[in-house]
C-alpha cells in the first residue's frame, strides 16, 4: 500500500514537472526522461560552459589567438583516423589525401558528408556537432579554454554590406580580406595549399548580388570545372569507407548484405547503395534550391513575387537583414521544419554566396575560416529558436536523403537516434545527443 502511495507520489510529481517547465522560458533542470510533447527538454546543467562571443567583442589579444590556433591546425599533421562516409561516387569527393594537414581533414569531414547534412533534417544537429568538434580543436591549439567559437552576427553588417565587417582584413587581428587579389582572387596572406579537391590556395571574392546569373555561371563554371576533374580522378570509392548505420541498414535490406563498415578491396560500390541513395546536387541544382527559398523570402517581403529578377537581384545583405531573421523567426513553436529550412535556405546561404570561390560548392567551403564564424552564427539562430519555447528545445524534423525539390529531404525521417558521422576524427553522436547546448556530454556552451 505504501508502495502504491509513493509511486502515485512519484506521478503527481512528475506530472507537476511537465506542467511547470512549458511555462518557463529558459531552460530548467528536469529528469532527464522528461518530455514536451513526446519531445524531450533541456536538461540545461553543465558546468562551465564554454562562452561563444561575437567577433567585434573579442579583444585583440583574442582575435590574433583565434587566428594563430588556425595556423596552428594548418600545421598540424593528416589524422590518419579520418574515413569517407558518403562513398566518392555520391558525394562527388576525391579520396583522403594523405599527404594533406588536420585543417583539410577538417575540410574532408565537411565534404565527405554533405550529402547527408545539407538540405535534409540533420543539416543544423551535425553542423552543431561539427562547429563544436572543431572549436575543441582549436581550444588543443591555444584558443583560450574559457572561449568558445567566436561568432560573426551578419545581422550588424547588413547595411554597410557583409564584406565591411571588422573581421575581414590584413591586419593580425583579421582573418584575411573579403576579396583576393588578382583574375582567381587570391588571399596572398595564406601562402598555404589547401588539399580539396585538389591542391590550391585559398580565394576568396565578395559579390553584392551572389544570385544574378553573371555572377552564378562565372562561379559556378569555375566550380564545376573543379568537380569534373575530381570525377575524373576520381572513379572508385575509397577502401576504408566507412558508412553511416541508417545506409548500411537501408543496403542491408536492399542486398541482405550483413552489416559492414569497410568495403573490401575491389569490392563495387554498387554492391551497398542503397534503395533511397543520396543524390548529389549539383551547384545549378543548389542554386535552383536557394533561389525557391529567396522566392518564399521575397514573396513574404512583398507579399507576391512579381518577377524572377526581383529575387536574383537581391543581394546577401537583404537575406541577413532584421526582416529576414524576423521571417526566420516567425516559425511557430514546435514548428522545427519551417524553421530549419529558413535559417538554411537564407541567412545561411546568403552569406555563404555572398563570398565565393570555393564557399559556392559547399563540400569544401571550411577551408576558409570564416566558415566557422558564419556557422557558429547559424548555430546560434538554432539555439535562440530553441530557447524561446520547451517545444522547440527537442524539436527535429525532415528527411535523411537530399532532394531536389523538398528543403529537408526525403526518405526516412530523422530521428533521435539517426547518427551524426564525424568521419572517424571524433565520436559520432546520436541527434538526441546534440539538442542541448548546455546539457553536459558531448556538449557545454554559452552565447554572449
Ligand atoms: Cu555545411
Amino acid at each position: 500500500m505504501r508502495a502504491k502511495q509513493s509511486l502515485l507520489a512519484l506521478v503527481v510529481i512528475a506530472v507537476l514537472a511537465l506542467l511547470v517547465v512549458p511555462g518557463s522560458s529558459t531552460p530548467s533542470p528536469t529528469s532527464a526522461d522528461a518530455t514536451v510533447a513526446g519531445r524531450p527538454v533541456w536538461k540545461g546543467n553543465c558546468d562551465n560552459p564554454r562562452v561563444r562571443k561575437e567577433w567585434r567583442t573579442l579583444t585583440r589579444q583574442e582575435q590574433i589567438s583565434f587566428n594563430e590556433a588556425v595556423q596552428c591546425l594548418k600545421r598540424k599533421p593528416h589524422d590518419s583516423r579520418l574515413r569517407t562516409v558518403a562513398p566518392s561516387h555520391l558525394s562527388g569527393v576525391p579520396n583522403i589525401n594523405p599527404k594533406s594537414t588536420f585543417w583539410d581533414d577538417l575540410v574532408y569531414v565537411h565534404a565527405t558528408c554533405t550529402p547527408l547534412v545539407h538540405f535534409t533534417g540533420l543539416f543544423l544537429a551535425w553542423h552543431r556537432l561539427f562547429v563544436y568538434n572543431v572549436e575543441t580543436e582549436l581550444q588543443n591549439c591555444g584558443f583560450p579554454k574559457n572561449l568558445g567559437m567566436p561568432y560573426w552576427n551578419w545581422t550588424l553588417d547588413y547595411k554597410d554590406g557583409l564584406d565591411k565587417a571588422p573581421l575581414w582584413g590584413t591586419e593580425p587581428w583579421q582573418i584575411g580580406p573579403a576579396t583576393g587579389t588578382g583574375k582567381n582572387w587570391i588571399v596572398e596572406e595564406f601562402p598555404e595549399m589547401v588539399a580539396y579537391p585538389s591542391p590550391h590556395r585559398i580565394s576568396r571574392r565578395y559579390n553584392r548580388h551572389p544570385f544574378r546569373k553573371s555572377v552564378e555561371s562565372e562561379v559556378l563554371t569555375s566550380s564545376f570545372a573543379a568537380n569534373s576533374k575530381v570525377a575524373a580522378t576520381n572513379t572508385k570509392v575509397a577502401n576504408n569507407t566507412v558508412l553511416p548505420n541508417h545506409i548500411i541498414q537501408k543496403a542491408k535490406e536492399q542486398t541482405g548484405h550483413t552489416r559492414r563498415s569497410k568495403l573490401a578491396k575491389g569490392e563495387k560500390p554498387e554492391s551497398i547503395k542503397p534503395a533511397n541513395q543520396p543524390k548529389r546536387l549539383s551547384p545549378s541544382d543548389l542554386a535552383k534550391r536557394f533561389s525557391t527559398e529567396e522566392k518564399a523570402f521575397k514573396g513574404s517581403l512583398s507579399q507576391k513575387v512579381k518577377e524572377d529578377d526581383e529575387t536574383t537581384n537581391m543581394t546577401g545583405e537583404e537575406m541577413v537583414s532584421p526582416e529576414a531573421i524576423r521571417w526566420v523567426f516567425e516559425a511557430r513553436d514546435g514548428d522545427y521544419e519551417t524553421f530549419a529550412q529558413r535559417v538554411e535556405g537564407t541567412p545561411h546561404v546568403a552569406a555563404h554566396e555572398s563570398f565565393s570561390i570555393h564557399n559556392l560548392d559547399i563540400n569544401y567551403s571550411p577551408e576558409s575560416s570564416h566558415f566557422y564564424l558564419h556557422h557558429c552564427m547559424v548555430e546560434q539562430e538554432w539555439y535562440s529558436w530553441q530557447k524561446r519555447s520547451p517545444l522547440n528545445q527537442g524539436a527535429i524534423g525532415g528527411k535523411q536523403t537530399q532532394s531536389e525539390h523538398e528543403g529537408l529531404g526525403v526518405g526516412n525521417a530523422v530521428t533521435y537516434d539517426t547518427i551524426l558521422p564525424m568521419a572517424g576524427i571524433w565520436p559520432d553522436q546520436k541527434v538526441r545527443d546534440v539538442l542541448d547546448p548546455r546539457g553536459n556530454a558531448p556538449l557545454c556552451y554559452e552565447y554572449q
